[in-house]
């Protein structure tokens, strides 16, 4: 039975282009399998798709039916064949088994289908075996090689800040704290500061980094730890900056569209709405607008008050595709933000905002780069500046006009596969109650 396995071993979704009458070997896990009087179906998958193999009882060995009865679902095994069309078939080709071998066994694996997502989680190890979560991290590796194919074309510098650090980004509220020998540190919210400082050298640069966040609720669209991609440009305006995140979102959705549409079609995602996002210009709406529009619509707001998820998604029904929000008042936004030079009481701050009800997906803004500014608002904030001496330092030698942003990689995939919580678009989420596996 060995002998034919030495036969060139190929994916499944090459197996399914071979001609008719010919051989091959293809190896991987028992997706599906069916026991029939006649046939034993054994439908095999690999990380390139699924392909049916047959094995008529009456025309092979004694010994090799009772090992396909033996072999339980997600056991790892290698078949050879001679391939043969079949329309009932998955992909239209089935694998009429010749030989088989077991590698490792699976007795009753835990996931039949129908399972809570409580208990699905609990195994999330195995879980991520499912046709669906695979779909999903094939469609995040576009989504960040779409990213990153767009920096490396327009001259951005890839970088690797810290992940522990000693001050806030983004507010004290959603710190979480380590113990670092003895003294207070912190799990980064942000590269932000640090990239600040890396475009003196090199005015273009971007990271890919954990960032975390200890949020007091649990949503659809928060993690606690999310993948984060922060670009900082000298010389940047808002207006630039702008321009370069839709260009930049625009990247990752093209790189979707070009390779990964059976899985969007796996996870059933119309892609209307993706090519849209790619072939129209990105709508602005200034905070100003935004809140007026909503009291149109007889939401209880006014000028000042946060726009929270409810009325992100109010929002979300006037536009098909992505759209800037720009223009908050100083004090919803973190005290970095450049404000508006007639109008103090704005930042030059802007959120793109995922259609369909999905929300923010990233923030940015201009920095302040005036070293009294933005000591006086540091302490505004209640922040103790020499916690942040490093970063208005920046400001002290050659201070440049500058931009920078955060994408939330894990909200872009989220809204990109058309799911509807953010825990499946990352294959390990992290929950208050559970950090296992
Ligand atoms: O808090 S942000 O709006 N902005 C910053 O952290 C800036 N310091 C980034 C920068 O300018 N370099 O977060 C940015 C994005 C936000 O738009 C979301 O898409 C995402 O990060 N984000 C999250 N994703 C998942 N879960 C949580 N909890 C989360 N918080 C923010």
């Amino acid at each position: 039975m060995m002998t034919n396995m030495l036969e060139k071993r190929i994916p499944i979704k090459e197996a399914l282009k071979i001609e008719d009458g010919e051989r091959c070997n293809v190896r991987g896990w028992v997706y599906r399998k069916r026991d029939m009087a006649g046939n034993i179906f054994i439908i095999l998958r690999d990380s390139t798709g699924i392909i049916q193999g047959v094995l008529p009882r009456n025309s092979v060995s004694k010994d090799l039916v009772s090992l396909a009865e033996r072999i339980g679902i997600e056991a790892s095994i290698e078949i050879n064949g001679i391939v043969k069309s079949d329309k009932r078939a998955p992909g239209g080709k089935e694998i009429q088994i010749e030989a088989l071998s077991l590698v490792g066994e699976s007795e009753n694996f835990p996931i039949r289908g129908k399972e809570s997502i409580e208990y699905l989680l609990d195994i999330r190890h195995l879980w991520l075996r499912s046709r669906k979560l695979s779909a999903v991290m094939k469609i995040r590796d576009s989504v960040l090689q779409g990213l990153r194919e767009y920096y490396r074309k327009n001259g951005w510098w890839e970088v690797s800040p810290p992940i522990l650090t000693q001050s806030a980004v983004e507010g004290g509220a959603t710190l979480f704290e380590v113990n670092f020998f003895g003294k207070k540190a912190y799990l980064s919210q942000s590269a932000q500061f640090y990239l600040e400082v890396l475009i003196y050298s090199l005015e273009k640069v971007y990271s890919l980094t954990p960032s975390f966040r200890a949020e007091k609720s649990r949503t659809r669209r928060h993690l606690y730890e999310y993948w984060h991609m922060e670009g900082e440009a000298a010389w940047f305006d808002m207006k630039d900056m702008m321009k370069h995140v839709e260009g930049l979102t625009k990247s990752s959705i093209k790189k979707v569209l070009e390779d990964r549409l059976e899985e969007l079609e796996l996870l059933k995602r119309k892609t209307e709405r993706l090519e849209l996002a790619i072939s129209s210009s990105f709508p602005e709406l200034t905070y100003d607008d935004a809140i007026d529009r909503l009291r149109k619509k007889g939401v209880n707001i006014k000028w000042g008050d946060d726009i929270g998820a409810d009325e992100e998604r109010i929002l979300t029904e006037y536009y098909d595709t992505p759209f800037f929000l720009t223009m908050f008042p100083k004090e919803l936004k973190s005290f970095y933000m450049k404000t508006e030079k007639d109008r103090p009481e704005v930042v030059l701050g802007f959120d793109l905002e995922a259609p369909e009800g999905y929300g923010e997906v990233v923030g940015g803004s201009e920095r302040e780069d005036n070293y009294e500014r933005l000591y006086r608002r540091i302490v505004e904030e209640g922040y103790n500046p020499s916690d942040y001496q490093w970063y208005l330092d920046l400001r002290k030698y050659g201070s440049v006009p500058h931009s920078g942003y955060g994408l939330g990689v894990d909200r872009l995939v989220t809204w990109i596969a058309g799911l509807d919580h953010i825990r499946d678009s990352i294959p390990f989420p992290r929950f208050r109650d559970r950090i296992y596996p």
